[in-house]
């Protein structure tokens, strides 16, 4: 049994100073638990948080609602320390799927004066960017709806233009938007959808967003499950936990942010998150070695047979792999502010991936590898080509990627492939095999940049790993991997 410390909230109040889009477990894990921290230091905040589901979970903003927006975030340090947090501060819970009175007061909170800060985790696919250019996809259904109906949105982006509009529209000064999703350049995608939005509705609306709102860019990080049966019994079990809503996470968090808010903040720093001027190589360091990692371990793991990043970090074949990814791969794309110590930050990521009292499953990584792929991979090995490097490791992503969209994993049943463009995937798979369905994929614009794809030795290195695949099988191509470096 791991020895619990118990963190009670304070008794405290918390008026609504930040909107949140997607209540989903990172969310509910991380900024919450910032912004809780703060509360408990103060005694009262001007930074509660009214959040909203857009899409997907009303259940559990039911659930919240009946708790008074409280639940418990378990903090596993290892099998041995956990710290449990009660949570308070999120003052309101709402799910805005269904459009009407909901939707409405989600409106009304983010256009009322009080609420200065806009924050977003919805996901990389909720900004309706192409992953591969940032560009708006004007063509998505979604997009299409908001463009056509703009006060009523369904989107992320469009819920916050709405918003900004009443607030122009009453002389409101704007809030800041705040993108916590793992996105490079994040601050500046979000600008770029809710601007995209904006120019062919209200030219004046459009040049007040871009002259007067604040975008500033943030790197989030902490490994945060997804909750399933198996991680609520054991807190049942072993915390005494019976909390539905309770979110079970690593003891890791780390925040970097671009301090630029022009309606004030809370005073993050006394939480230890790093205010910084310009927030792109942490943001680079953390999508290219941690998560350009994890999507490794999520796509060769599951091709090698195993479930959980825990499992697959144990391989040892695996576990080489990934620390030549990150030395010979990842690192030498960086370019990182003095002081920074990346070999340390690269071993600390072993280690966070080893702690074997989370069940991270390699399934919950391998979600949506059309709008991952770009920023963990694709930008780097443009890099590595431009300084004449390997890229083998990366290619032999990419082709595990090809082959998990495409073939049932050995010895399964065909899996469902979580993705926007899963039909486009479906369709390659029907129609062509082998070399020919490689290039298909390669092909794919929305993925892959024409100036990574158009490259010769990208297309040969991927091809190459993927006719080994087919040939000998993941296990024993990762061995002949692991003998030969
Ligand atoms: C993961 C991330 O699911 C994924 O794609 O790589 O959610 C990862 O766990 C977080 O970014 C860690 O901060």
């Amino acid at each position: 049994m791991p020895v619990v410390q118990r963190v009670p909230s304070v008794a405290a109040e918390a008026g609504v100073g930040i909107v949140h889009l997607g209540l989903g477990a990172f969310h509910r894990a991380h900024q919450a638990v910032y912004l809780q921290r703060h509360l408990n230091r103060h005694g009262q905040s001007q930074w509660g948080v009214c959040s909203a589901n857009l899409r997907s979970n009303r259940a559990l903003v039911e659930l919240l609602r009946e708790q008074q927006g409280r639940y418990c975030v378990a903090e596993y340090r290892d099998r041995e320390q956990v710290t449990l947090r009660d949570i308070t501060v999120v003052r309101e819970a709402l799910y805005v799927g269904d459009g009407g009175a909901e939707l409405e007061l989600l409106l009304q909170h983010m256009a009322a004066p009080g609420t200065r800060i806009v924050t977003l985790t919805v996901t990389e696919k909720g900004y309706y960017l192409s992953p591969a250019t940032g560009q708006l996809q004007v063509q998505a259904p979604a997009i299409v709806h908001d463009l056509a109906h703009p006060r009523t949105p369904r989107t992320a982006p469009g819920i916050v233009l709405e918003a900004l509009r009443r607030r122009y529209v009453a002389g409101v000064p704007p809030f800041t938007v705040l993108c916590c999703d793992n996105m490079p350049d994040n601050g500046q995608r979000t600008r770029q959808a809710v601007t995209g939005l904006a120019a062919p509705q209200d030219s004046g609306l459009a040049q007040w967003i871009a002259e007067q709102v604040a975008f500033p860019g943030c790197m989030v990080d902490r490994i945060v499950p997804a909750m399933d049966a198996r991680a609520f019994s054991r807190l049942e079990q072993q915390l005494d936990c019976h909390d539905r809503a309770a979110v079970v996470c690593e003891s890791f968090s780390q925040w970097v942010i671009e301090d630029h808010f022009p309606l004030g903040r809370p005073d993050w720093e006394e939480e230890g998150v790093q205010m910084v001027a310009d927030v792109r190589p942490f943001e680079t360091m953390k999508l290219r070695l941690l998560n350009g990692s994890h999507s490794l371990l999520a796509y060769i793991g599951l091709l090698a047979g195993h479930e959980s990043v825990f499992e697959a970090i144990s391989d040892a074949d695996l576990a080489l792999f990934i620390r030549r990814y990150m030395a010979e791969e990842a690192t030498p794309t960086l370019d990182m502010p003095p002081g920074i110590d990346v070999a340390g930050y690269a071993r600390d990521l072993c280690a966070r991936f080893a702690n074997d009292s989370l069940q991270h499953r390699l399934r919950q990584i391998a979600m949506d590898g059309s709008q991952k792929l770009p920023q963990r991979w694709l930008q780097g090995a443009r890099q590595l080509l431009d300084a004449g490097r390997s890229i083998d490791c990366t290619a032999l992503g990419v082709a595990a990627w090809i082959r998990y969209c495409t073939e049932p994993l050995p010895g399964r049943e065909a899996q469902v492939i979580d993705d926007p463009l899963s039909a486009t995937f479906a369709d390659i798979a029907g129609r062509f095999d082998g070399t020919l369905r490689v290039d298909a994929f390669l092909d794919l614009e929305q993925v892959f940049p024409a100036a990574l794809s158009a490259r010769p030795a990208f297309r040969d290195a991927v091809q190459r790993a993927y006719s080994a695949l087919e040939r000998t099988g993941m296990g024993k191509h990762l061995k002949t991997f692991a003998a030969h470096n």
